[in-house]
């Protein structure tokens, strides 16, 4: 574990200039990321002021609240901005350290947006000082961090800012750091968490490194801007395959009518083979979604990756095309879908494969469908008006004699065969067999 932080000696040795006021880190974005580092690093005795565009979003964390739902944040919000050590604003404050949190979405041509972060640099640009340290967390495809660093040097010709592969030192630090956290693990894994730090330069590397020292009890790796943020993508690009490899082998093991959950069981004990679990398809803003970077930056070398993306696309197709068979094949009758979360365990309904193929079924055979999801007390907007119904699990058991499980929530893993008996099920997470 590192040392706690010292307010004292820091505010010595790392005032950016007299211009900083009382913000030592400025995070930029309050979102799943942003909003819980801020916290993190607040508890850790800096004095941090988040940033955000949005009013509602800066109102509600000032007041101690959280907009987004993840273990742990809200008592982490509430305690940092009781303390003093959290503020929240509008408007980018002078500070030592900030860090870029922003989103960057895929454009409908699945290439990557980093319009957010080009605004952060700009919002960012008028109120460095030298001294200054500039952090880019947000996942963004290889080259991010010069951007970042050519607006700055555009809008502050007054400031010496570092140049990728030259040794020579500027006046201020530019840095990427990928944030690494598993939603639902946000605010444990931000601590304990290995954290790759990639500098413009060395010495950007090293300055941005102080800051993480102090609240990351997992290494701090260092190397430049561009491997670092190669890495990030690479990591979400290595699971995204691995599943689609799980997938696709399910797709197969249908046509071979093999059970594709003993296939894997059996093949995993094999002492150099560790397949992951097929699903209905990849959810969230990160697995479905970062793969697409590397292919938009390397088109035609990235053929594996681009494929992994589309088999983890169709199998969502797949898995509705199969329920809208079990459907057909008992007029009349209803479907229960087990789960609408991107994964079990997890309140987060974000590009979740279980909700679109759910609202999907919804538009056509509304009356059929009941959804069952512990994490949801009504059913998401989408579904106003298909007739489809939000019930508990005992009530779809009694009424539906098609069950569908999506999601392999806990609260759903005491369901036995006895449960089931007479019903046509369909488990796309194996989590019966379990
Ligand atoms: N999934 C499967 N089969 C599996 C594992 C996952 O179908 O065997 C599905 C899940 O159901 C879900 C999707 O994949 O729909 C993604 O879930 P996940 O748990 O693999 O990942 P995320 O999106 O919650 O978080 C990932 C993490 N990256 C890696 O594990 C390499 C996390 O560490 C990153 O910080 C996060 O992406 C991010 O923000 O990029």
């Amino acid at each position: 574990m590192n040392a706690p932080f010292d307010a004292a000696t820091a505010s010595a040795s790392q005032t950016a200039g007299d211009d900083v006021g009382n913000c030592q880190v400025a995070v930029v974005g309050l979102g799943y990321i942003g909003l819980p580092t801020a916290a993190v690093i607040a508890a850790n005795g800096w004095n941090v002021c988040g940033v955000d565009v949005s009013p509602d979003v800066v109102e509600t964390v000032a007041a101690g609240r959280v907009h987004i739902e993840e273990r742990d944040l809200g008592r982490l919000v509430h305690d940092a901005i009781a303390s003093g050590k959290l503020t929240a604003s509008l408007e980018v404050p002078a500070a030592q350290f900030y860090l870029i949190a922003v989103p960057t979405p895929l454009t409908d041509e699945n290439t990557p947006d980093i319009g957010h972060v080009e605004a952060a640099a700009r919002a960012i640009a008028p109120r460095i000082a030298t001294g200054a340290c500039i952090i880019v967390e947000s996942t963004s495809p290889v080259g991010t961090t010069e951007r970042v660093a050519q607006i700055i040097a555009e809008m502050r010709p007054d400031i010496a800012v570092p140049v990728f592969g030259s040794q020579a030192e500027g006046d201020i630090a530019l840095a990427y750091c990928p944030e690494r956290v598993l939603p639902g693990k946000i605010v444990r894994e931000l601590v304990q968490n290995d954290r790759v730090i990639g500098g413009i330069t060395p010495a950007c590397a090293e300055r941005a490194t102080a800051l993480y020292a102090s609240f990351v009890e997992g290494d701090c790796l260092v190397t430049n801007a561009r491997v670092a943020e190669a890495v990030k993508l690479t990591e979400n690009s290595f699971r995204d395959v691995n599943i689609a490899f799980a997938n696709e082998l399910s797709v197969i093991a249908d046509d071979l009518g093999v059970d594709v959950w003993d296939v894997i069981a059996l093949a995993n004990r094999h002492p150099r083979v560790n397949i992951l679990q097929p699903g209905p398809g990849v959810g969230g803003h990160c697995i479905a979604v970062d793969p697409w970077f590397l292919v938009a930056g390397s088109p035609k070398a990235a053929r594996l990756i681009r494929t992994a993306r589309e088999v983890n696309d169709f199998k969502a197709t797949y898995t509705e095309r199969r329920i809208r068979a079990l459907l057909d094949a008992v007029p009349g009758a209803k479907v229960a879908l087990l789960g609408l979360a991107f994964k079990p365990d997890i309140d987060d309904f974000r590009e979740s494969p279980a909700l679109e193929i759910a609202l999907s079924l919804a538009r056509t055979r509304g009356q059929r469908i009941m959804v069952v999801e512990p994490f949801a007390d009504e059913l998401p907007g989408g579904f106003a008006g298909t007739g489809a119904q939000l019930a508990t699990l005992d009530v779809a058991l009694a009424e539906a004699e098609i069950i569908v499980v999506l999601v392999d929530h806990t609260a759903f893993k005491h369901l036995l065969p006895g449960d089931l008996a007479g019903k046509l099920v369909f488990d796309t997470r194996g989590m019966l067999k379990k």
